[in-house]
């Protein structure tokens, strides 16, 4: 049976702001209080999945959550009307209206952990909502994710869905962004590479200094198990504490995977030696041969992969074998990345070419190619069971064009975030895209 891996991307949201919300998260911290354009950022994404939709690969789409979050705001003690809430918690707390209109949903990479059914115990396709319970503005994310994901995979047959993990930072789950799937065919049994921060119950592992380290070694595991892999089919390594510090909140900003090959950086793992003999061995025993590249750090140092995000990169098996990496324009702008690129690619190893795509308005709040997609790896039978209004298609993606350019503003600044009017204009705009993606009713503000 065919096998193929879907890349859903999140659809920007119409509130896409640079809140500044995002302590570790240089682009976050450092583009605070820009105004931000979420026309042109929802379009850059759609182009994106677009590209890849020409070049012959199964894209799909994640709807965007509702924001601004009134209800949040009502669990935090704001009442009245809606606009009422909106407009006190713009005078008596605005930095927590900004959270509550984040449009961070966007970075799907940490909706969920995805275990396809080639792995799992029951053979079913297993996903579990990451709890993103370092950050206030995305912990609010979950329970819609999960709504969204239910009505995408609803088919029961074949997909099982997990709540989030207890919403405590001891079992902080960042989802996909630190879940890595190694395999010879997608269809096939693979072995999942999870990569923690820190051990929340164990002192004997180190822990970054400066930046939190989001994912936790316990809610890795947990996700294992909730999934079914069996021990041989995982792998957890450690992100190497002083990256984090250094601005790598999450492993896929130092580190990708596909296939066979993990590409990643010199400096991002600890005990690397071990992992990759650990990772070789078991892929070794499911019939695939396992490779890394390993970029030194004298060729790009841990700084220029942050700013440049070489590695928040889509690494991409084409019908020939060979791979395609899908870089943020900001690779080229960096002379050091851009070089060790051509050099890649000339090498003749299995990356053979990159293809830059601007997405500089998600990139401002630290979210590349990467961050925009949630991978799916499903068997022809899987991918007919998903619901077919969320697979890209040339027609839809006219429709979200025009529905992007006919809802969404081209700036927003914070001042922005209490006019009762965007309240209005979100959720106009949202209940026509749950209708464009078919996906009923899910959010708040539908069904409350
Ligand atoms: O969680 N930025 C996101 C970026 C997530 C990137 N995802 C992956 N690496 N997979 C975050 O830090 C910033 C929002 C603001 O500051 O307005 C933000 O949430």
């Amino acid at each position: 049976m065919k096998s193929f891996e879907v890349n859903f991307d999140g659809l920007v949201g119409p509130t896409h702001n640079y809140g500044g919300l995002s302590f570790g998260n240089v682009a976050s911290q450092s583009n605070s209080q820009q105004a931000s354009n979420p026309k042109e950022a929802a379009l850059q994404g759609l182009e994106k999945m677009k590209a890849l939709m020409d070049m012959g690969f199964v894209q799909g789409v994640l709807a965007p959550q509702e924001r601004p979050d009134v209800a949040a705001l009502r669990s935090l003690g704001f009442s009245g009307t809606d606009g009422q809430v909106i407009e006190r918690a713009a005078k008596e707390a605005m930095p927590l209206l900004v959270a509550s209109c984040s449009a961070s949903s966007m970075w799907v990479a940490n909706a969920a952990t995805v275990s396809p059914s080639a792995d799992t115990a029951d053979g079913r396709v297993h996903f579990t909502a990451a709890n993103l319970n370092c950050k206030y503005h995305r912990s609010i994310e979950h329970p819609t994710t999960s709504r969204v994901l239910g009505a995408m995979f609803a088919d029961q047959q074949h997909f099982a869905h997990h709540a989030a993990l207890p919403a405590v930072a001891q079992f902080g789950d960042e989802g996909a962004a630190n879940h890595t799937r190694f395999c010879r065919e997608y269809g096939e049994a693979g072995v999942e590479f999870f990569v923690f921060g820190r051990s929340a119950f164990d002192s004997r592992y180190p822990a970054p200094q400066k930046y939190p380290a989001r994912q936790t070694l316990e809610a890795s595991q947990a996700v294992a198990r909730l999934h079914g892999l069996s021990e041989e089919g995982v792998v957890f390594a450690q992100q190497n504490p002083s990256v984090i510090d250094q601005g790598v909140f999450h492993n896929d900003v130092i580190a990708v995977g596909n296939g066979e090959l993990l590409f990643h950086h010199q400096d991002a793992f600890l005990n690397t030696e071990q992992m990759l003999a650990e990772l070789h061995g078991k892929l070794a025993a499911r019939g695939a041969n396992f490779q890394s590249i390993s970029v030194p750090r004298d060729q790009v140092a841990v700084e220029d992969a942050v700013r440049s995000y070489l590695f928040n990169s889509q690494l991409l098996s084409r019908a020939d074998g060979s791979m395609l990496l899908i870089v943020p324009e900001e690779c080229r702008a960096n002379p050091r990345v851009w070089q060790y690129l051509q050099g890649l690619t000339a090498a003749g190893g299995p990356i053979r070419e990159v293809k830059v795509f601007d997405l500089k308005q998600s990139m401002q709040n630290g979210g590349g190619p990467a961050c925009l997609r949630l991978r799916v790896a499903l068997n022809e039978t899987e991918l007919a069971a998903v619901n077919p209004g969320v697979i890209m298609t040339a027609p839809l993606y006219d429709t979200l064009t025009q529905w992007v350019s006919k809802h969404y503003r081209d700036a927003l600044r914070e001042s922005d975030l209490a006019d009762p009017q965007l309240l209005l204009e979100c959720r106009t705009a949202l209940d026509e895209l749950t209708q464009i993606l078919k996906l009923g009713s899910v959010y708040p503000f539908q069904i409350n």
